[in-house]
């Protein structure tokens, strides 16, 4: 994996590159959609291809190893050639959907032993243990096995927590580098950078992950229910830490606002489930706001969804039709939601990076800002 940083913004911490990977390149800063169990939830890859142009997707370690298993992804070769999807996957450790998802779960220096979702049966994750599951799933870029603390969060426990995931970073790290790749391309671990909304557990955090000198780096335990303000403020201290040199993911976000700002703070990739989970409850992103497309006030509006966005379903369909799919439980308002909103979310990325590159990025980026944070 190589990244090239191409333009940074004079005005704000801003920047865009490229991130070349075996799989092909991503252009940042960058959105990736989230397809949990190997699908990105009612969204076809031809669509993503083509109508929503997504550069990489997610996957969840969690649920793949849970459903459908290693065997079923390791015979098919790799998730890339089990769901047909040719270009970068990133997989997230279990690190977060074990504490969000799993039933009842015990975390030790060991790993985390936790009850599936599903079928109630005991599994362990352990650091080693992730990294050979991320290695048959075969992702591009495999995430670190950490633990992500709930906020708020005492003082005391954030502290050991991000003492552990520092434990267990140099744990997965052991394992990646005596392992390889099991489908004949590469892959690249990034660590993640936690420490609850501490300033100093954030600056000891991000001392200690630059130092492992991986080819990129996250920040986690952000989004979590903190005020955005105090998200700002921790992901800022950390990127003015992490290597200027390498990419930085902020995992989970967020809304389009909070998009923006941190791409201003110098984030380069993001993740979120937000635009596919609102979709399919009727909130629709577009470049002049918000939607709630079950309100009355779109019933006779036979306007496009939003006809600045580059994609197919955004200017073929109207909203009044879209109100009446949602209304009726038709599945077909799910599809159009959802790549209406990811074509929206990588829309918008697409743009900051235009105006990074041709230096209007910040009064831009105050003015959408407003724009896409208003309730139409
Ligand atoms: N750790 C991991 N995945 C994550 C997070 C984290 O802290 C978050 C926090 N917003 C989202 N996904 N491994």
């Amino acid at each position: 994996m190589k990244f090239t940083l191409e333009h940074t913004d004079p005005q704000s911490k801003a920047r865009a590159g490229v991130l070349k990977t075996d799989h092909g390149d991503i252009q940042t800063p960058i959105f990736m959609p989230v397809g949990t169990a190997g699908s990105v939830k009612a969204v076809h890859q031809r669509e993503l291809t083509y109508d929503i142009k997504a550069q990489i997707i997610l996957g969840n370690t969690y649920h793949l190893y849970l459903r459908p298993g290693l065997g079923v992804l390791e015979k098919a070769g790799g998730l890339h050639k089990f769901n047909g999807w040719e270009k970068p996957i990133l997989t997230d450790s279990g690190g977060y959907q074990v504490f969000s998802l799993a039933g009842t779960r015990k975390i030790t220096e060991e790993g985390v032993v936790f009850k599936s979702h599903i079928d109630g049966s005991k599994h362990i994750f352990s650091p080693e243990g992730v990294m050979d599951i991320q290695r048959s799933i075969g992702a591009d870029i495999i995430m670190a096995f950490d633990e992500c603390t709930p906020y708020p969060c005492e003082f005391g426990y954030a502290r050991k927590s991000m003492e552990m995931t520092h434990r267990w970073l140099k744990r997965c790290i052991d394992r990646f580098d005596t392992t390889e790749g099991k489908y004949g391309y590469s892959q690249t671990l990034f660590p993640i950078v936690q420490g609850s909304v501490y300033k100093d557990l954030r600056k000891q955090s991000a001392e200690f992950i630059a130092s492992c000198d991986r080819e990129g780096n996250a920040i986690g335990g952000l989004s979590v229910g903190e005020p955005a303000e105090m998200m700002y403020e921790m992901t800022e201290m950390v990127t003015d830490i992490l290597p200027k040199d390498k990419p930085r993911y902020l995992m989970g976000v967020g809304t389009p606002a909070n998009i923006l700002e941190c791409i201003a703070l110098g984030v380069d990739m993001f993740d979120c489930v937000m635009p596919t989970r609102n979709a399919r409850n009727g909130m629709l992103f577009t470049s002049e706001g918000i939607i709630n497309i079950r309100n009355e006030k779109w019933k006779e509006d036979f306007s496009s969804i939003d006809p600045a966005i580059n994609s197919y379903v955004s200017s073929f369909y109207s909203k009044a039709y879209l109100r009446h799919l949602t209304i009726s439980k038709e599945i077909l308002a799910a599809q159009i939601a959802s790549i209406h909103n990811l074509a929206f979310y990588l829309w918008l990325v697409g743009q900051a990076r235009e105006k990074i590159k041709s230096g209007e990025f910040s009064a831009w980026k105050d003015q959408m800002v407003k724009k896409v944070s208003t309730r139409l």
